[in-house]
């Protein structure tokens, strides 16, 4: 028999309806029969004068329950019919929040006649990150309460909102220290015997003259910086539906809205990226290893990289040693992270006292002696594996027994750096991405010896830091540098047959990246990627083509020079067509007998995504990554992929493993025997799971 997960009680005269439905109180359909039967039960009561909703745990209402809108529609009840029942009562319901209220958890509140809040609590609308818009009552509600300009800032960004700016707006009756309860009875004795009870869906007096103006200019508002999105448009026409529309004929346009926004592949995105961010911080065939106590940290360089990474610990409050060999590139490396912070500080993002405090955590090294007490140590030295095995040998010397041993290489062999601390179980890599306290994205790099309690105080860790972890195999690049690689080797075979470096930047922003191949090339720098690149090719292997060769021959290492793929101007990061490339291109298919030929738009963008997803493929296939959603938060947290596709590997299954596959064996023929082409050859678990039908790969 299901555990029931609404009860109601009574205290003193105030009947109390409880959500206890772990971890958010989602409004599962268990959850919305239970308030619908707690609620007949509250008003039978004769002895209940109030009502009151209330969440057990950690939060009140969460929203609706997400994983429903993954099956075939939503179950009856309808929320709809339960919010309705809400603010019908002729019994005073009042919401007691306490954590989060969101989406049909602020629904629900927005029904009640009267809400109360903890000064702690949030309360908001998201629905519209989920591709979604609020689909019981909220966009016809909230406007009646807060008026339109504000219900559309709120609906159409999906913002939380703390108490007392709620409270601002005329969203809550009160906020106060104390539980939820207290917080609610106190509320109800307050009340008069028999308050004229206010009711939302009949309130106009927040609407007004201006309402048609701030729905045109939230439109505009959209048009002008996300015109590619569906959803918070849709959201902008239910709330003009409020206004337009009697309550109930809004309601209903309110619906038509929502459940075109769920069929809207938008939604499917966003909504299976909300599942894949969580569940990559789950990582399997870990049994039941803890994560290792981690209070005080040591970073190894002082660079770019290393200093990016102190200040990640230093911002959760974790004091970190940090080490360089030379006390001048300490200097400079601390003054960096000072530069860093004071920039913030300007910005009006954070206090002074906080970067004072956040410098005072990290202090500086040349000992590896001073690091004998740190419970993690991470390791940014340069990318070179000589170095690195010189560092794990030092390391596994002086770190204290139990201690975790990070790399954050990008590209090497975590076994062979582990190999040289003599104590690989304590090994694992932890790759940050640059700037490290900016990106939010971490792989995790678990070792052929890594223990499972190592691996899960790196993943532990990492969300502490405010990261994204993701858990991901030991080889070339782990995830997302090994898919970036063919990614990148794409774009410039695109150039070479007859598109423009610019052309390709351009097709994959409008693809939603938030920067082409050859932008991204230049920030991270040519001479990187040529050193991976002479690297590769030594091996055997392909990494880009010749054409960059060109570019480095000619001393181009991209904005740190100001010349790479783009030509940039002294302090300015805006990349410029450079006419001396478009020239070393045309010599080159010149040299190699190449013609040029018009590429679209729609060849260019696939040619780069399928590059990734048959690459990912490959990736799963070898359990490389656990499941092809990490492999999509890989590349929504660590390459700006556009959330609202997904990830690449979503985007395939959205698109249809059938067709990606065609158009991957239409590439591998266009690419015949050119060796730089040889990763279309399709990745047998692609070719696997089209032979059998299926939509998904995993
Ligand atoms: N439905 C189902 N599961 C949910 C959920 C939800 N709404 N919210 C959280 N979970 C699960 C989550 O997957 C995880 O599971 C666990 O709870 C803890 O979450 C009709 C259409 C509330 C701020 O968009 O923003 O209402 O991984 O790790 O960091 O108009 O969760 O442990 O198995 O994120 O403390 C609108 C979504 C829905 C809010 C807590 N609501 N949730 O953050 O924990 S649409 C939302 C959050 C809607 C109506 C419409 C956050 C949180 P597991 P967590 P957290």
């Amino acid at each position: 028999m299901d555990r029931r997960v609404v009860h109601y009680a009574r205290q003193g005269d105030v009947g109390v309806i409880t959500v206890d439905s772990p971890p958010v109180n989602a409004l599962s359909q268990a959850v919305r029969q239970g308030i619908g039967q707690a609620l007949a039960e509250g008003l039978a009561d004769a002895t209940a004068k109030a009502l009151v909703i209330l969440g057990a745990g950690r939060t009140f209402i969460a929203g609706a329950d997400i994983a429903e809108f993954l099956g075939s529609g939503l179950a009856e009840p309808d929320l709809n019919e339960i919010n309705a029942a809400i603010e019908s009562s002729p019994k005073p319901v009042i919401a007691a929040i306490h954590g989060t209220a969101l989406g049909g958890g602020l629904e629900v509140a927005l029904a009640c006649h009267y809400r109360v809040a903890t000064s702690e609590a949030q309360v908001g609308l998201p629905e519209v990150k989920l591709g979604l818009l609020p689909g019981a009552g909220g966009t016809q509600r909230l406007p009646r309460l807060v008026g339109v300009a504000k219900a559309l800032a709120l609906i159409t960004s999906g913002d939380f909102l703390a108490a007392t700016q709620a409270q601002a707006l005329g969203l809550l009756d009160h906020v106060g220290s104390g539980t939820p309860l207290e917080l609610a009875t106190a509320f109800a004795a307050s009340l008069p015997d028999t308050p004229p009870l206010p009711r939302a869906s009949l309130r106009t007096d927040r609407l007004g003259p201006g309402d048609a103006a701030a729905v045109a200019a939230a439109r505009q508002k959209l048009a002008d910086s996300t015109p590619w999105l569906h959803a918070p448009q849709r959201c902008i026409d239910a709330v003009e539906a409020a206004i337009t529309l009697p309550f109930s004929d809004g309601l209903a346009r309110e619906r038509a809205l929502f459940w075109d926004c769920m069929a809207h592949d938008q939604s499917k995105a966003l909504i299976h990226a909300f599942f894949a961010e969580r569940a990559a911080a789950k990582v399997a065939g870990l049994g039941d290893a803890k994560p290792r106590p981690v209070a005080q940290v040591g970073v190894i360089g002082s660079g770019t990289m290393g200093g990016g990474i102190a200040m990640c610990f230093a911002n959760a409050g974790i004091p970190v040693t940090l080490l360089d060999m030379d006390k001048a590139a300490l200097d400079r490396g601390i003054g960096i992270i000072a530069r860093n912070y004071a920039a913030t500080v300007a910005k009006g993002r954070l206090t002074q006292a906080a970067m004072d405090q956040r410098l005072s955590l990290i202090t500086q090294t040349t000992d590896y002696a001073d690091l004998s007490a740190a419970d993690l140590v991470v390791e940014a030295a340069y990318e070179d594996m000589a170095v690195k095995q010189a560092v794990f040998a030092r390391l596994g010397d002086v770190a204290k027994p139990g201690a975790v041993l990070a790399s954050n290489t990008s590209t090497l062999d975590i076994d062979a750096i582990a190999a040289a601390s003599g104590r690989p179980a304590d090994v694992v890599g932890m790759h940050f991405f640059s700037p490290a306290n900016v990106m939010k994205l971490l792989e995790v790099v678990r070792g052929r010896d890594s223990a499972a309690d190592a691996i899960q105080t790196a993943m532990a860790i990492g969300r502490k830091i405010g990261k994204v972890a993701v858990a991901v195999g030991n080889c070339d690049g782990f995830v997302g540098n090994r898919m970036l690689q063919y990614y990148a080797t794409e774009a410039q075979r695109l150039v070479i047959e007859g598109a423009s470096v610019a052309a390709v930047d351009q097709a994959a922003r409008r693809y939603g990246l938030a920067m082409g191949p050859f932008a991204m090339g230049d920030m991270a720098g040519l001479d990187v990627m040529q050193a991976i690149r002479d690297r590769r090719v030594a091996e055997g292997k392909i990494y880009g083509t010749a054409l960059s060769d060109l570019l480095t021959a000619d001393g181009r290492k991209g904005q740190k020079n100001g010349r790479g793929w783009y030509h940039y101007e002294p302090g300015d990061r805006t990349p410029r067509p450079d006419p001396a490339v478009a020239a070393m291109v045309d010599a080159y298919r010149q040299q190699h007998g190449i013609t040029p030929r018009a590429i679209g738009e729609e060849e260019i963008q696939k040619r780069l995504v399928y590059a990734l997803v048959n690459e990912g493929a490959r990736i799963l296939e070898e359990g490389m990554a656990q499941r092809p959603g990490d492999i999509d938060i890989v590349y929504l947290y660590g390459y700006g992929f556009p959330a609202w596709r997904g990830g690449p590997m979503k985007q395939a299954e959205l698109t249809g493993l059938a067709n990606v596959l065609a158009d991957i064996n239409r590439f591998a023929q266009m690419a015949g025997d050119d060796p730089t082409g040889a990763h279309w050859s399709p990745a047998p678990l692609l070719v696997r799971l089209v032979a059998e039908g299926r939509e998904r790969f995993g």
